[in-house]
């Protein structure tokens, strides 16, 4: 803006100028085509291919993805864990030392706070997931709260604060990817410091050599690369906490903070694909339709699967641990033509999964159904 005009700026300009400045987004949502942007977060992290969704671990490499910045060079040997702040005595962890301690492994499921964001209309401008970013790991480790207990947390402690090693820039700010958890959160028996997924060795992009993992929560939460751990008596106000991961209805919107998962089903993809639409097309005659089911608020209750609009409830299995997936089945005869197939799940909350989305800022939390059209010839 030329300097002459900048005395003419209203103070609401001005107070939406500095929104914009740390507007997560860097552009307004769009209805246009994908940009190159996104198309170059798309390549960089990855969803679960839907046919994953056949079991009941996600295998190596098929566990969805998502950095914020790039994937920092750790040397496992030199690499130690700070834990400080509001307690009686600070710790000092190398990898052997955490090794050392108590362990437990978690089948937890993560899902992206995002995922489904580009099925919104207008998209906001981010990693441009369908429907996809999601999986489920077994994640072995240390308890958080029994390191927690080591360092001995002050009576007017709020906040746990957890910063990742990985940095960039983000809404203009220069930053390292941190978030917080509340004292009571961080204090829960399956809240995990990760050093092995699936029995084998932390990968490097999903955070080695230790990384959070907090079951029920959306993705953000489990922060990766960790480096330090400070516990805090006032809230934390981090980019990734007060202006990314929020429900807002605009810039302007302080909004609320994203947390646990919503519930949600989605169905493997009945059939084989075409290559460049990914259309589905499938014999006539019985088949069985299958998923996975899961919510941050609870045990999945039912799941109903849609067949051309019309709602069947569906077999629903016992999940492996509370936060992990469980599997849902129907059996269908597939009649020949063109059909709509759906799946919907219900949580012990009676929580159910919108029909239609309710559209929001960041395109967080977007647990709408999912819709699969197959022909059956
Ligand atoms: N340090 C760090 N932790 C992070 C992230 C990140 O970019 N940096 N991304 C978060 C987000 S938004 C999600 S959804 C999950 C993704 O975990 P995954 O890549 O292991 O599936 O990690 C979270 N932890
Ligand atoms: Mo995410």
């Amino acid at each position: 803006m030329p300097k002459q005009l900048s005395k003419h700026i209203s103070p609401v300009l001005a107070r939406r100028r500095q929104t914009e400045r740390l507007a997560v987004h860097p552009a307004e949502p769009s209805d246009g085509p994908l940009t190159a942007e996104e198309l170059q977060l798309a390549v960089r992290n990855h969803s679960m291919p839907l046919e994953a969704l056949r079991n009941d671990v996600t295998p190596p490499g098929l566990h969805y993805l998502l950095d914020h910045f790039d994937i920092p060079a750790i040397d496992g040997n030199s690499w130690h864990l700070r834990i400080g702040g509001a307690v009686e005595r600070s710790l000092e962890l190398n990898l052997r030392a955490l090794s050392r301690a108590p362990s437990i492994s978690v089948p937890v499921t993560l899902e992206c706070a995002g995922n489904g964001r580009s099925l919104l209309k207008p998209r906001p401008l981010s990693q441009p997931w369908t429907l996809e970013g999601v999986g489920t790991a077994v994640w072995t480790g240390v308890p958080l709260a029994y390191l927690l207990a080591q360092a001995g947390v002050d009576d007017d402690a709020v906040e746990v604060a957890f910063t990742g090693a990985d940095a960039g820039i983000q809404g203009g700010v220069r930053q390292q990817y941190a978030r917080s958890l509340p004292v009571d959160q961080a204090l829960r028996p399956d809240v995990v410091l990760a050093y092995r997924m699936n029995g084998t060795q932390l990968p490097p992009q999903h955070g080695f050599p230790l990384r959070l993992v907090v079951p029920g929560w959306y993705g953000m939460a489990s922060v990766k690369w960790l480096s330090s751990i400070k516990v805090l008596s006032k809230p934390f106000a981090g980019f990734q906490q007060s202006v990314a991961y929020r429900y807002q209805q605009d810039a302007d919107d302080p909004g609320t903070p994203v947390s646990w998962m919503k519930v949600r089903a989605l169905m493997v993809p009945p059939g084989v694909p075409d290559f460049f639409t990914r259309q589905r097309i499938m014999p006539a005659g019985p088949v069985m339709l299958s998923g996975r089911a899961w919510s941050g608020h609870g045990r999945v209750t039912r799941v109903d699967v849609g067949i051309d609009g019309t709602w069947l409830p569906a077999q629903v299995a016992q999940p492996p641990a509370p936060f992990a997936w469980s599997a849902w089945s129907l059996p269908w005869v597939a009649d020949p033509g063109d059909h709509e197939l759906s799946c919907r799940a219900t949580d012990a909350t009676g929580a159910t999964q919108p029909l239609d989305q309710v559209w929001n800022y960041q395109g967080m939390g977007n647990n709408a159904v999912q819709r699969i059209k197959v022909t059956v010839e």
